[in-house]
């Protein structure tokens, strides 16, 4: 089999990716480990930017974006006690929407599909050849050893994919935090509470109640790393969820049957080098941000921009500038959009044997960002999401 651009990973990185390079009539091939019904099935981010939400729409894939997306216009955080409540919107309008990547994914997948386009699921990666020249992607599909042979390797594996191991000095170039603590995530049939939602730092640990529709509740715990996701009941998360949210109004969250549970490792992850050759990687192949800031999505469809540029420019304007300098162009929006995601997480979670003194520094940063006029632009424009440069 033979294509332009070999995309390795159905994610919001790779999807995104083909789409950008469809509209180039650059031609690509996707391959998924996994099956359709798992990738539409996974339960992950839910908070767009506005640049993310401007770039589905302007790709033509933001019509049920449009009807479903649920704005955010303020972010409430609860601490000591208390219930605080700051805008969000920008001078220019620009806010944040909800709407489940689960539900981006799908858009992109049905057009795609929609397109007739080739998506290989259940496609699994296992080697790359020449990566200098005449790039081959070995997978295994069908119980068969196959080829793609391509001009250009997306890496748009994730965390765990293959393609971030065929970049030499990745290792070397590779910056990483480990949190002592993981989110234990659950999906509720419980209508989100507009006067219950936000960021809760409390002396038990973080705990963030979100909306995934109207009637669906997507809520965190902050948990120990080795969390049992099955070792409370339904009751007893609520019960924990309302304590960790008390902001002394007596509101209580709406409760519901949870649907899911799971649990993400919290950490900060950097590559620097995410170019070989031929291939480039994105999202989160190159980098992971702690959920805290809800910026890993938006960070793999920045990536995917650059990088539709980029190949764009090598394959039908022969000018391999952006192509050049795709690393130093992503690293750019990533490391500030990291550090931002750490800067939240280190300020709303309760570290192992955290003193009363560091909970007060945390309570300052806290002040600083809800209540003092540059504090409260630094979060907004944090929030909101930094400039596409491509
Ligand atoms: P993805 O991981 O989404 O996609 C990579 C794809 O490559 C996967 O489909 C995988 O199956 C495939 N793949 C891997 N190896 C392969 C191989 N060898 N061959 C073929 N295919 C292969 N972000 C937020 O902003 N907010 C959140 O609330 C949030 N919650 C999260 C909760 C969980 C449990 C997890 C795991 C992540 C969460 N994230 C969140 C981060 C998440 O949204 C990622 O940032 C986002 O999925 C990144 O997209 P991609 O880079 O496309 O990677």
């Amino acid at each position: 089999v033979k294509t332009e651009v070999g995309i390795i990973g159905a994610g919001p990185a790779g999807l995104m990716l083909a789409r950008i390079l469809q509209q180039h009539g650059i031609d690509t091939v996707i391959l998924e480990r996994r099956s359709r019904a798992y990738v539409l099935g996974r339960i992950r981010a839910g908070v767009l930017e506005h640049g993310t939400v401007e770039t589905l729409k302007a790709y033509g894939v933001g019509e049920r974006l449009k009807r479903e997306g649920i704005p955010i216009k303020s972010m409430q955080i609860r601490w000591n006690g208390e219930k605080h409540d700051t805008s969000i919107v920008d001078e220019s309008g620009r806010h944040l929407t909800t709407y489940g990547q689960a539900k981006v994914v799908r858009d992109l997948i049905e057009q795609r599909e929609a397109d007739g386009l080739p998506i290989r699921f259940e496609a699994a990666v296992e080697r790359l050849d020449d990566l200098e020249d005449a790039p081959k992607i070995r997978f295994v599909a069908d119980g068969a050893a196959q080829t793609l042979e391509c001009q250009f390797v997306a890496g748009c594996d994730g965390y765990h994919g293959v393609s971030r191991g065929y970049i030499p000095d990745a290792a070397a170039q590779s910056h990483l935090r480990d949190y002592p603590f993981a989110w234990f995530g659950i999906l509720a049939e419980a209508a989100p509470h507009p006067d219950m939602r936000g960021f809760a730092h409390s002396t038990r640990g973080l705990a963030v109640a979100s909306a995934r529709s109207e009637s669906i509740g997507r809520l965190y715990l902050q948990v120990p790393p080795d969390f049992d996701v099955n070792a409370m009941s339904d009751e007893d998360v609520w019960d924990e969820l309302d304590r960790r949210m008390d902001d002394g109004s007596g509101q209580r969250l709406n409760r519901g049957r949870i649907t899911e549970r799971n649990r993400a490792r919290l950490r900060g992850f950097v590559c620097e080098a995410m170019q070989h050759g031929r291939l480039l990687i994105a999202g989160d192949a190159a980098h992971i941000v702690p959920p805290s800031g809800a910026k890993g999505l938006n960070l793999a469809i920045g990536d995917a921009r650059v990088m539709a540029e980029a190949l764009r420019g090598r394959l039908r304007a022969n000018d391999d500038r952006i192509y050049a300098d795709y690393t130093a162009i992503c690293l750019r929006r990533i490391w500030p959009t990291v550090a931002w995601s750490c800067q939240m997480s280190d300020t709303l979670h309760m570290f192992p044997d955290q003193s009363s003194f560091t909970t007060q520094m945390q309570y300052q940063n806290l002040n600083h960002w809800m209540h003092t006029e540059t504090g409260q632009r630094r979060f907004r424009t944090a929030m909101l999401g930094l400039p596409y440069e491509i």
